[in-house]
């Protein structure tokens, strides 16, 4: 018996060595643009204004004509990027207030951690937006914990929220840097004292105006969501966002260069408020925006030539891609709207950020390995949520059964593998739970819209906060624009889509 014992062992450790052996374990750079939209990229379309270098990825890579996230705003698709479930299934997932308490739990499984099982170092530098703390909320003057070192990144550099709402400040692991004790940091959701300045009491001294929301504290001649005083040594201005996110990046990537390392790469642009560095203010004729996008495009640049510089471009998999669709007004008067022109930031989709048609989340998604992934277009459904059972398939990493319950193996359509089949179906959600969904399977997509859907989220078409659901039909291939409706056309597609999606939701996995 115990010599049977024996044999399982020594049989059992040889297929785990065969398995690791089989194993790869490229460094893997997530670059997630912030409000990018389908149309926002030269090499998907965009011919007002240039990405060299994001073009340049997508010609030495996979470019994915059906890459999308799986939320239409931030929060909930950078909860479901790490965690791969989706963000629907849990509470408080919709768009994190400044103060909010850190969203993702620790003791959650997430990308970083499961990498962590197989011997990555990883880090997340740029812009959180998930949350920081307990159930009370960030301690901004002590130890910001839970974040993202509690669930699984070994180091971290962010803007914690997102830079229209306060507090701007950097966080580096569970700290404030730079913060002066003798100047604490308050930050809240009241006004301080009466005469605190605010976008509406000093608004002839701001840089940019507000249009909606964003009236708050001032920083910087830009006013904010939310109030905050004190951290005056710790402020930076927005200006120097995207140069600090390449510096720390640059920096971690050298350190960490014998690998394998995962950088999570969270660029602030193009969300609002969009104030590029001086050097990139006026290089597109369509304003800050696109400006923005010329800004993150250089960032882009700035990581491949460190990867070339370091000799690690071919054990390097880099996978660019959004965390929602556009928005040109999003609150403040930076003409986005004004200069658009002929430009489609969502291509040929229609809606954007907030929103469950396409243009909410099918975004630029790429694929960059060089020597190891060949050059191409793919058609195949691929999304951010994916990107935890893809990468721990890869490297041999395990999942538990009750983790990343909605995210898919598609590694082999990742790396471009012929005949490797993406998602047969997606769901898209727009915020927080309880809201609208889309749902693609092959060329159909369904939309449903909730009876209930949360209030304080920019709601899209009337059809929401109906007493019932409202559903829509719509077949892709021949109406990307979600015009034509068929739900009541084809009965019967439409009916399956419907039980398709309510099966999904009140399942509660996918996977
Ligand atoms: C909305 C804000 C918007 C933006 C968004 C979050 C108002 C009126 N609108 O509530 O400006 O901050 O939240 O964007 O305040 S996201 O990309 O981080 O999800
Ligand atoms: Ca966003």
């Amino acid at each position: 018996m115990r010599n049977l014992d024996a044999l399982k062992y020594g049989l059992l450790t040889l297929l785990f060595v065969a398995l690791t052996l089989a194993a790869e374990k490229p460094n893997v750079i997530v670059i997630m643009a912030d409000d990018m939209g389908y149309g926002d990229v030269s090499a998907y379309g965009a011919d007002t204004f240039r990405t060299p270098y994001i073009d340049q990825l997508a010609s030495e890579g996979q470019m994915f004509t059906s890459g999308y996230c799986s939320a239409s705003t931030c929060t909930p698709t950078r909860y479901s990027f790490l965690t791969g479930t989706y963000a629907f299934r849990r509470p408080n997932t919709g768009i994190a207030p400044p103060n909010s308490p850190a969203v993702v739990k620790p003791g959650t499984e997430t990308i970083a951690s499961i990498l962590s099982t197989v011997g990555y170092k990883s880090a997340v530098i740029g812009k959180w937006h998930l949350g920081l703390g307990g159930p009370e909320g960030p301690d901004w003057n002590g130890e910001l914990k839970p974040g993202p070192r509690e669930i699984g990144f070994d180091y971290n550099f962010l803007l914690p929220t997102t830079n229209d709402r306060v507090p701007q400040v950097y966080v580096e692991n569970n700290r404030v840097l730079n913060l002066d004790p003798n100047d604490p940091l308050w930050v809240g959701n009241e006004k301080p004292s009466p005469d605190h300045p605010t976008g509406i009491t000093h608004r002839d001294t701001l840089k940019m105006d507000w249009s909606h929301g964003h009236n708050s504290t001032i920083h910087n001649g830009i006013s904010r969501i939310g109030f905050y005083t004190g951290g005056h040594a710790a402020r930076f201005r927005d200006e120097d966002l995207a140069d600090e996110w390449v510096k720390q990046s640059n920096n971690w990537i050298e350190e960490n260069k014998d690998g394998p390392f995962f950088l999570f790469f969270a660029s602030h642009d193009l969300h609002v408020p969009r104030i590029p560095h001086e050097r990139f203010q006026g290089v597109t004729s369509l304003g800050y925006r696109a400006d923005s996008i010329v800004q993150l495009d250089w960032c882009v640049g700035e990581l491949m030539k460190t990867l070339d510089r370091l000799g690690i471009a071919e054990e390097t998999l880099v996978i660019f891609c959004s965390d929602n669709g556009p928005v040109m007004d999003d609150g403040y008067e930076d003409l986005a709207l004004e200069n658009l022109g002929k430009h489609r930031a969502a291509g040929p989709y229609t809606g954007g950020k907030y929103s469950i048609y396409e243009g909410g989340t099918r975004t630029p998604f790429i694929t960059r390995w060089k020597g190891k992934i060949k050059p191409g277009v793919s058609d195949e459904m691929v999304s951010t949520i994916d990107l935890v059972a893809s990468l721990a398939a890869l490297t041999g990493a395990k999942i538990s059964d009750d983790a990343a319950l909605d995210s898919y193996n598609l590694i082999d359509v990742l790396l471009g593998k012929s005949g490797a089949e993406g998602r047969d179906h997606l769901v898209q959600q727009d915020n927080g739970r309880g809201n609208n969904y889309g749902l693609r399977v092959g060329k159909w997509k369904l939309q449903r819209h909730d009876s209930k859907t949360a209030r304080n989220v920019v709601v899209e078409t009337k059809l929401a906060n109906t007493k019932v659901n409202q559903y829509r039909l719509y077949d892709l291939s021949k109406d990307p624009e979600e015009k034509n409706d068929l739900y009541k056309k084809r009965p019967k597609i439409a009916k399956r889509l419907t039980v398709q999606l309510a099966e999904i939701i009140d399942s509660g996995r996918s996977r």
